[in-house]
């Protein structure tokens, strides 16, 4: 039958990039990228809807070092749209609805607000939202007694206050002068406004690159499936803040996907909406039509998916992208690398193929603030991790249900027994903390785009060709006849 047989598919190891004329200086060169039409990060990085790499803390660390995380949907609604309000609240210029409490609340409850959101203190508030006073750390510490009400020991009105629209300079030299860390802004008739802290201005000092909305709050996304009660999972995801929404299912080339795009897109204030996995053109151009405002690539090439081997689909990564990027390049919808990244190099070879960003997961998974508790084996640390389509991720384990079965269309199944699993459940090395992880990973893409010669992203994406390889190519591109006796930093054999 014509046709059949398509292009031969290559992957990651099957090329390398060529090195093209370059006279640029490491200053020159701007990793800034887009991940959906409206959303610009300042690295090309994404890491993973999975429940073992992207909670808040991974997505505030993401955002920080310049790129965005996508919270996991394999929890409550109610869970995961809190977890969009954590990352969305956790830093910017100022906070435009800050955290508040009432007078007659406890210590008690005082001290849980501020260890849930990670904050040293609160202003106090009546009903009608007007500032009566602010409780810190400063005035809970020495008291025993949690039961006691906060009116009781707050720092009660008249406190240094700022005026709505007070500009940054100006709020820091009331910080300063006064010696305070919180600087509450009201109205004319005193009712909370927002607030400006130290901390803000000394993270914004720390994180010069970080990924911010036009508030000045941490980027975020947040993935959604398609079944049940998916479209209000996104409307509480987007009302929490999310900068844009993940339609997340294996097959992204199906009806059920692009009408969730169309309807989420019909509905929302604006927000992107990403569709996928795709790995074909036709299956790209089907997201582009359905409205969709950036594209996820990837079918099998995940370290923890077997969806290759289970259902025999999937095409190499490389190939994947290429063909996507034909549909969607033409219609201005960037494109998502997802999955099958090993090194740093595979970014830019990635990105050459046609993606505009890449998704990680095993190589963020053993970092400090992916979700999970560190192993000890043999005296070496570990994280666990595993794929969204592994028996521990779809089966119910007591009380707790899974929430991300239909990513792989399997919502109906009746019991954990019955589920046809499409990964695997493992472990992979401890990594330290995200910034050192991204530090290799952006460093070795910028060495990418210098040995290529492109000083953006686009430039790249234009002057990149590849060379393909035979299996003697890539035993030579690795360490070769020699027994490795320290561990570099950005590089592991298999
Ligand atoms: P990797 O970075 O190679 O670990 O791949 C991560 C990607 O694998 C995810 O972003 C997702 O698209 C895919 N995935 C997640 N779970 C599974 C599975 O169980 N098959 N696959």
């Amino acid at each position: 039958v014509p046709g059949k047989f398509q292009t031969l598919g290559l992957t990651y190891d099957d090329v390398l990039l060529l090195p093209g004329s370059s006279d640029m200086a490491p200053d020159d060169i701007d990793t800034a990228s887009y991940v959906s039409r409206n959303v610009r990060v300042n690295i090309p990085l994404l890491s993973a809807a999975m429940d073992k790499v992207t909670e808040s803390r991974m997505a505030i660390a993401m955002a920080r070092q310049g790129g965005v995380g996508v919270l996991h949907r394999n929890l409550s609604i109610e869970d995961q749209a809190n977890q969009v309000d954590l990352v969305k609240r956790s830093e910017s210029g100022m906070v435009t609805d800050p955290i508040t409490i009432h007078p007659e609340a406890t210590l008690a409850e005082a001290d849980a607000l501020c260890a849930r959101f990670r904050i040293s203190g609160v202003p106090v508030t009546d009903n009608d939202k007007k500032l009566l006073g602010i409780v810190t750390n400063r005035d809970m510490a020495f008291e025993t007694d949690r039961a006691r009400r906060v009116h009781e020991v707050m720092t009660p009105m008249p406190l240094v206050t700022g005026k709505v629209g007070i500009s940054g300079p100006e709020a820091m030299e009331l910080l300063r002068k006064h010696k305070i860390e919180k600087l509450p802004l009201v109205d004319d008739r005193g009712v909370l406004k927002g607030l400006i802290t130290v901390k803000d201005f000394v993270k914004a000092e720390q994180y010069p690159n970080a990924a911010k909305d036009s508030e000045g709050r941490l980027l975020v996304g947040a993935a959604v499936g398609v079944a049940g009660d998916s479209f209000e999972r996104a409307q509480a995801l987007i009302e929490a803040g999310a900068d844009f929404i993940v339609v997340d299912t294996a097959h992204g080339h199906s009806r059920l996907v692009g009408d969730m795009i169309a309807k989420i897109k019909s509905n929302s204030s604006g927000v992107d909406v990403i569709g996928g996995n795709i790995a074909t053109r036709d299956g790209a151009q089907a997201l582009v039509d359905a409205g969709a405002d950036g594209i996820k690539v990837g079918v099998g090439p995940g370290s923890i998916c077997t969806t290759r081997v289970v259902a025999g689909v999937g095409v190499p990564q490389v190939t994947a992208i290429y063909e996507a990027a034909l549909a969607a390049k033409e219609a201005g919808v960037p494109v998502i690398g997802d999955g099958g990244l090993q090194y740093s190099g595979d970014i830019a070879k990635a990105l050459v193929a046609g993606a505009d960003t890449v998704m990680l997961g095993s190589l963020l998974a053993g970092c400090e603030e992916s979700p999970g508790e560190l192993l000890f084996i043999n005296g070496k640390q570990f994280k666990s991790y595993r794929g969204m389509g592994s028996l521990g991720a779809m089966q119910t384990r007591g009380d707790r249900k899974s929430f991300s079965k239909d990513r792989y269309f399997q919502e109906g199944v009746a019991s954990d027994e019955a589920l046809i699993p499409e990964g695997i459940e493992g472990q992979v090395p401890y990594r330290g903390p995200l910034s050192s992880v991204v530090h290799q990973l952006v460093g070795g893409l910028r060495q990418s785009m210098f040995y290529v010669g492109g000083r953006t992203v686009p430039e790249l994406q234009d002057n990149g060709r590849f060379v393909r390889i035979t299996s003697a190519g890539l035993k030579e591109s690795h360490p070769h006849d020699i027994q490795m006796t320290v561990e570099a930093p950005n590089y592991s054999s298999k």
